[in-house]
């Protein structure tokens, strides 16, 4: 049975976003973005409250890495919050009234199958290229920004291998493709991994700074403070190719290069003790943190609409 507290498989995960998307219909709903290469639907979830006009949106992935398994439990965490505080919580209230959430809760679901089935430290996709007997390309060097031009590798063995072509991947293409469709109304993009506790923004595949490098800064800053404001877990920020290292194709700085300025990359906890096997029972005070960080990230989008 599925549970906020555990590591659910993604049987449990899918089933999980079927009855949320049932039983909350006035603030919810889903959405099949495209299949992954071995055939599972990417179910996107959109928080809001319904509307006659087309409201601005905040598009938030987890799971681009399988083994990072606090980043889909984060997404089913925040889920859960957005519905349980609606109406209760002012901001989350002001939030949902004002905005859509798009949540995507497992991005490369075939690579999170496969890390609870057979290979607990699996990173990439599970794609198969006749001449390679190598499986699997790094989703996050696949996106089409100065793509494999460092820090990705074009050998189809490696862990950061960046695909054959830009959007090689089909997990890649399609949230691509979905958040190019709706380029006008995604006003921020948050894309959660872990591990090491950084709040990244762009750029990661040049270390020239963004144009609006400031005010990402300032806001990762505020979201950090907040974060750290419950448990005292610190947050390093900064842009991807100096605080963490260079690497290419990721889609943080492809999706702001399309447009979308509140671009961020989370790296959840811990700092290397336990690493990407977090115990359970630290899923729970990794989700109330965090979600004091996004929302603070989202109520400085909704300022600025
Ligand atoms: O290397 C990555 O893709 C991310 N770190 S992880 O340990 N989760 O693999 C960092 C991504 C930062 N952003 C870009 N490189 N674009
Ligand atoms: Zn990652
Ligand atoms: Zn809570």
């Amino acid at each position: 049975t599925h549970s906020y507290t555990k590591y659910n498989t993604w049987d449990k995960i899918q089933s999980w976003i079927a009855s949320m998307a049932s039983s909350n219909s006035n603030l919810i709903s889903k959405q099949v973005i495209g299949n992954t290469y071995e055939g599972r639907a990417m179910t996107l979830l959109k928080l809001g409250k319904k509307s006659s006009s087309t409201k601005p949106a905040i598009f938030m992935d987890c799971g681009i890495h399988a083994r990072e398994w606090i980043s889909p439990a984060f997404c089913q965490w925040f889920v859960k919050e957005a519905l349980s505080t609606y109406g209760s919580d002012s901001q989350m209230t002001s939030l949902l009234d004002q905005m859509d959430v798009y949540v995507l809760p497992v991005l490369n679901i075939d690579g999170y199958d496969y890390t609870h089935k057979s290979n607990r430290m699996w990173r990439k996709t599970r794609s198969r290229k006749s001449g390679s007997s190598c499986v699997g390309a790094d989703p996050n060097r696949n996106f089409d920004a100065g793509w494999c031009s460092m820090g990705a590798s074009s050998n189809p063995c490696s862990d950061t291998f960046c695909g054959y072509s830009p959007e090689s991947e089909i997990e890649a293409k399609n949230v691509a493709n979905f958040i190019r469709r709706n380029k006008s109304t995604i006003k921020a993009y948050l894309t959660v991994h872990s591990y090491s506790q950084l709040l990244l923004f762009p750029y990661s595949y040049t270390y020239s700074l963004a144009a609006d490098h400031s005010e990402l800064l300032k806001v990762a800053e505020g979201a950090s403070s907040a974060l750290r404001s419950l448990y005292g877990t610190r947050y390093t920020s900064g842009p991807g190719a100096t605080t963490i290292y260079p690497a290419a194709g990721g889609s943080d700085d492809w999706a702001y290069d399309l447009g979308v300025k509140y671009s961020y990359t989370f790296e959840l906890r811990d700092t290397g003790r336990y690493g990407f096997l977090l115990p359970e029972s630290q899923i729970k005070p990794t989700c109330e943190e965090t979600m004091l960080a996004v929302k603070y990230i989202a109520a400085h989008v909704q300022k600025n609409l």
